[in-house]
């Protein structure tokens, strides 16, 4: 049997797995009000003490925390351990004013890369496998991640990174990858290319570990087929630690949340009220093992569901649904982080009016986004050139802001409709959920 697969914790009971989240769960508490002021303030505020923890029962009496805390204290304001003790940065795929910075100890990097070698053993993993790893390293968690898991299960690691397909498809033949690690898009372009190619004899694929955006069920299908292997998901957000935070198993119904590090609540998204389980409403997590940067009630506004139903797996641990939707406005593109607003503010830098609309649909298994602007009445005159170097102006501005590209298409004035209560700016016709 595979070393990271841990029956004593994964399959531990509920009343032990509510043992360690209650003990971990009151020395975070004393942790983060000792050494962050931040926290210490925000509890302060609302009336509470780390003597009125006692276990997860109070857990609701705790300040929610959301991104606007994170950057409200950035960059060191929500450190736990003095700065010499760290030994990582990573760092959310959002752009200028929205990255988020999270800190890992030496203990944090051990405790993630065993969650993600969890999720590798969970998709069938062992030392006799090829990991190749084309999640982007650096500052995003995908890569960085799923390497030190990979490591942890003592797998053969490719520490591929993000595109060049060519290189990819050669080393998956020549190296005889088994196990797939990347986003569900890349993933579905791989195997579309490796089936135009005719390679589908030559590679040794058996698994693929897909996450960091939203896919479908008909997605994962898709990429089964082609590509002969079995799709597991995994969830996780760089504020909590990276991938990993949960993850399939066999049964591919839901992803096993890791309940020895991380509490999982849902709650109602206005009123903030915890909600039972089973009901739809926003994933919060406190993560409770965490030196570094330990989260109390982290608000991730991915919205799913939680179920304890027993797993044919033998895993206890809760699973969380694929997320749902966002209750914020974030999009996610390619697997990147978009705000409407950071596309407003391109537009209204360069003189238009703010009236545009975003779509985002999928061709060919990739994520397209189509911003189409209205014009100023001056533009409306603009010979059919003139109008296209605008275009292309604005495709290059979005670029630099957005780090993706999107198709422009400057429209006639008054030709988007208006709305007379909030506008409608996004159409989002990916049919993800
Ligand atoms: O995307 C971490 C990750 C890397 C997860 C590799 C899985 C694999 P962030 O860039 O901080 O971190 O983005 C986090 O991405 O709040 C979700 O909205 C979304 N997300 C992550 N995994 C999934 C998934 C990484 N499996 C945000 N399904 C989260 C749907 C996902 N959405």
């Amino acid at each position: 049997m595979p070393n990271y697969y841990q029956p004593e914790i994964e399959c531990a009971s509920q009343e032990q797995i509510r043992a360690w989240q209650d003990e971990r769960l009151v020395k975070t508490v004393h942790h983060v009000y000792e050494h962050v002021p931040y926290y210490r303030n925000l509890m302060v505020q609302k009336g509470v003490t780390p003597e009125d923890i006692h276990g997860v029962d109070d857990l609701h009496k705790l300040p929610f925390l959301t991104k606007d805390d994170l950057r409200d204290a950035y960059p060191y304001g929500l450190l736990a351990v003095p700065k010499r003790d760290a030994v990582r940065i990573q760092s959310t795929s959002g752009t200028t004013g929205r990255r988020v910075v999270a800190f890992y100890t030496q203990h944090d990097l051990d405790l993630w890369e065993d969650c993600c070698a969890r999720a590798i053993v969970a998709a069938g993993g062992s030392n006799e496998d090829v990991v190749h790893v084309c999640y982007g390293y650096g500052l995003f968690t995908g890569g960085p991640g799923l390497n030190g898991g990979s490591h942890k299960v003592g797998s053969l690691t490719l520490p591929m990174s993000s595109g060049n397909t060519d290189r990819q498809i050669q080393f998956m033949v020549d190296l005889g990858s088994t196990i797939l690690c990347c986003t569900p898009s890349y993933a579905a372009y791989l195997a579309e290319t490796i089936c135009e190619r005719g390679l589908q004899n030559q590679i040794k694929l058996k698994a693929g570990i897909f996450g960091a955006e939203a896919w479908s069920e008909e997605m994962r299908q898709d990429i089964q087929n082609k590509l002969g292997i079995k799709a597991y998901d995994i969830y996780g957000l760089t504020e909590i630690s990276g991938p990993g935070v949960s993850f399939e198993c066999s049964e591919q119904t839901g992803m096993h949340i890791n309940e020895d590090h991380f509490i999982a609540e849902i709650i109602d998204p206005q009123t903030g009220e915890v909600l039972p389980e089973g009901e739809k409403g926003e994933l919060v997590f406190t993560s409770i093992t965490k030196e570094a940067f330990p989260l109390i009630r982290y608000r991730t506004r991915d919205i799913c569901v939680l179920s304890r139903k027993k797993c044919s797996c033998g895993r206890t641990h809760v699973k969380m649904s694929k997320p749902m939707g966002r209750s914020d406005d974030m999009l996610i593109v390619k697997g990147v982080n978009v705000f409407p607003s950071q596309i407003e503010t391109v537009l209204l830098n360069k003189g238009y009016p703010a009236n545009y609309q975003i779509v985002v649909s999928r061709v060919n298994n990739s994520d397209q986004l189509d911003v189409q602007v209205e014009m100023t009445p001056e533009m409306f005159s603009d010979t059919v050139t003139e109008v296209a170097s605008k275009e292309k102006e604005l495709v290059d501005a979005l670029k630099a802001m957005l780090g993706i590209y999107a198709n422009v298409k400057l429209v006639a004035p008054k030709s988007i409709a208006r709305s007379e209560g909030k506008a409608v700016r996004i159409i989002d016709n990916r049919k993800l959920y």
